[in-house]
């Protein structure tokens, strides 16, 4: 089958691309005709996933999905959250929003946080909603490590001794929010 992922971002695409099974064809937004910024207004994950697939259904009426990403740390009360890609502004710096949340994280005890990702999927014309977690804490500072994006540099997953940014494509693969989101959605696709 054929699906078009309703993300401009690249690193989402190489992270989903290895773990789906051959027979899913992946289609990139700018290989479906679309390369216009897809609104991302609502307040919740879910919502915000489900705007960005049905943005791209309603123009082809294909099967489709989008993942919405958010890193939610209990010391800022969930924050960034849904407001991850743009937590220090319009531009979407990465080193900004990390930047951003170390300041606000200085004095902070408690660094414990949770990735979330919400895949919301347009198939047959019908929608569903797949969720996966990773709970971790935030380094007390950017660690090495060029792997990954976004906030991998800061985060690292309950039970490990490295950041995102220091694991292989693999090893963040086999602990992440993103990969447990999309195992769920595999499974329904095979349940069909
Ligand atoms: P699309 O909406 O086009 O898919 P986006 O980058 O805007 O791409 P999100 O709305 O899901 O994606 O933004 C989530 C933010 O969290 C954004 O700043 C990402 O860089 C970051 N992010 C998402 N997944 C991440 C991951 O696995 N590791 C680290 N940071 C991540």
């Amino acid at each position: 089958m054929q699906l078009i992922f309703a993300t401009h971002n690249q690193h989402k695409v190489g992270e989903i691309s290895p773990l789906l099974p051959v027979s899913i064809k992946l289609v990139a937004l700018k290989d479906a005709g679309i390369t216009e910024d897809i609104p991302e207004t609502a307040d919740t994950l879910a919502a915000n996933a489900m705007q960005k697939a049905m943005f791209v259904y309603e123009k082809l009426k294909s099967d489709c999905f989008a993942d919405d990403t958010g890193l939610e740390i209990d010391a800022l009360g969930g924050r960034p959250g849904v407001y991850s890609a743009r937590y220090a502004g319009e531009g979407k710096s990465a080193a900004k929003n990390i930047e951003k949340v170390l300041i606000e994280m200085r004095d902070k005890r408690s660094r414990a946080a949770t990735f979330k990702t919400v895949i919301a999927a347009i198939i047959g014309g019908k929608p569903y909603l797949f969720e996966g977690a990773v709970k971790g804490f935030i380094a007390q500072q950017k660690t090495a490590g060029e792997n990954g994006f976004g906030y991998d540099a800061i985060f690292i997953p309950d039970g490990q001794m490295v950041s995102f940014a220091q694991m292989s494509l693999e090893e963040k693969n086999s602990l992440s929010h993103r990969a447990k989101a999309v195992a769920k959605f595999i499974e329904f696709l095979n349940s069909r």
